[in-house]
């Protein structure tokens, strides 16, 4: 049996239930596959993980929010992306959700006992295969990659923490660690070393990104408006590079571009990966996320930047993450809270776009 197929699961089923969002569960299945029938989508879907290849985009979806930690609700931003995302007919292989266990992080996190009844659980029998959703989606991306070396994966999440695999695993497999640099979208940092005593979550992984690097200005960030500490304190102690959100407001897409791609060039990049938190674009775009924030980025800025930054650098990976659907943000109309889906929409064929080039 192939291993992808037991890690992951089919489109936007990784969260597990009986009834809830069965019926968009179904029309995802339907607009994928062209049946309801679950039997003949998982035949389909297993043949087109067997002749897995890089001649298109990959998504793969990672329905997990147990990273999180305000407001939680991005472990239906797979389903809900992917659902406005095939309003319109894009070209990319679909390889289905992590399997979640909503209880857990990371397999690191867990003791023998509760491995042996997990794995029991998901996989029927006792086999040597990760049972957490962070590390499901470690190992189902390295599989991925060995399979497809020029793999450009999609990713959507799920709380930030789901990108930690993706990142990681993407860094892992370029043999020129000079050439691999991370633009990252985000109103927040994600800079802590541990929150609450856990390393890997939504407020910590791009810390923990860094020793993959090949040095620690490889990973720049964008859109950050709302940290605890100064620009300067993030430079001068942590290394890292940031325009903030209201430096972009202030310069316009243009020249915030061309700091990007200065930045990138002076150090040797060719190749990028970009991590989009949907927390980095204004709350009037963004209100259903865990942590909107004001003052952020346009999504046309945004959109800007990346298509231009497709011409000077090859966008080889990328992900999606915090797109909470049913999160109502106190003082949000249930209108915006719809039109943010359709701007996630919007970001993820954006995302397709840049990796397709
Ligand atoms: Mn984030």
């Amino acid at each position: 049996m192939n291993k992808l197929t037991q890690l992951l699961t089919l489109p936007g089923n990784g969260v597990h239930t009986v009834h809830t969002a069965r019926e968009r569960k179904e029309k995802l299945i339907e607009a994928l596959f062209g049946t309801k029938d679950t039997a003949k989508a998982r035949a389909i879907w297993e043949k087109n993980i067997d002749s897995l290849s890089s001649d298109r985009p990959l998504v793969i979806g990672i329905p997990s929010d147990n990273g999180g930690g305000i407001q939680r609700g991005a472990n239906w931003g797979p389903l809900a992306i992917r659902g406005e995302l095939l309003r319109e007919k894009n070209e990319f292989l679909d390889v289905g959700d992590v399997r979640v266990i909503p209880h857990l992080l990371h397999d690191k996190y867990l003791n023998e006992k509760t491995i042996r009844d997990c794995r029991k659980a998901l996989y029927g029998k006792v086999v040597k295969l990760p049972v957490s959703p962070l590390s499901i989606a470690e190992e189902a991306v390295n599989e991925i990659y060995k399979k497809a070396p020029e793999a450009r994966i999609l990713g959507f999440g799920g709380d930030h923490s789901t990108s930690y695999p993706l990142v990681k695993e993407w860094l892992l497999s370029r043999s020129d660690k000079k050439k691999a640099g991370i633009l990252h979208f985000d109103a927040h940092t994600d800079l802590l070393e541990e929150r609450l005593g856990i390393d890997l979550c939504f407020g910590t992984w791009t810390f923990q990104i860094l020793k993959f690097l090949k040095s620690r200005d490889h990973l720049l960030q964008i859109g950050i408006r709302s940290s605890g500490k100064t620009k300067t304190h993030w430079k001068k102690n942590v290394g890292i590079e940031q325009i903030w959100a209201s430096e972009v407001a202030k310069d316009g897409a243009d020249k915030t571009l061309k700091r990007i791609v200065k930045h990138f060039k002076r150090l040797g990049v060719e190749e990028l990966y970009v991590s989009f938190d949907i927390d980095a674009l204004d709350e009037k775009f963004a209100a259903a996320t865990g942590t909107p924030e004001k003052e952020g980025l346009l999504p046309t800025d945004c959109a800007a930047i990346l298509r231009l930054l497709s011409r000077d650098f090859k966008i080889t990976g990328a992900d999606l993450m915090e797109v909470a659907p049913f999160v109502l943000p106190e003082g949000v109309e249930p209108r915006d809270q719809k039109s943010s889906l359709t701007v996630a929409g919007d970001i993820a064929r954006l995302l397709l776009e840049i990796l397709r080039k």
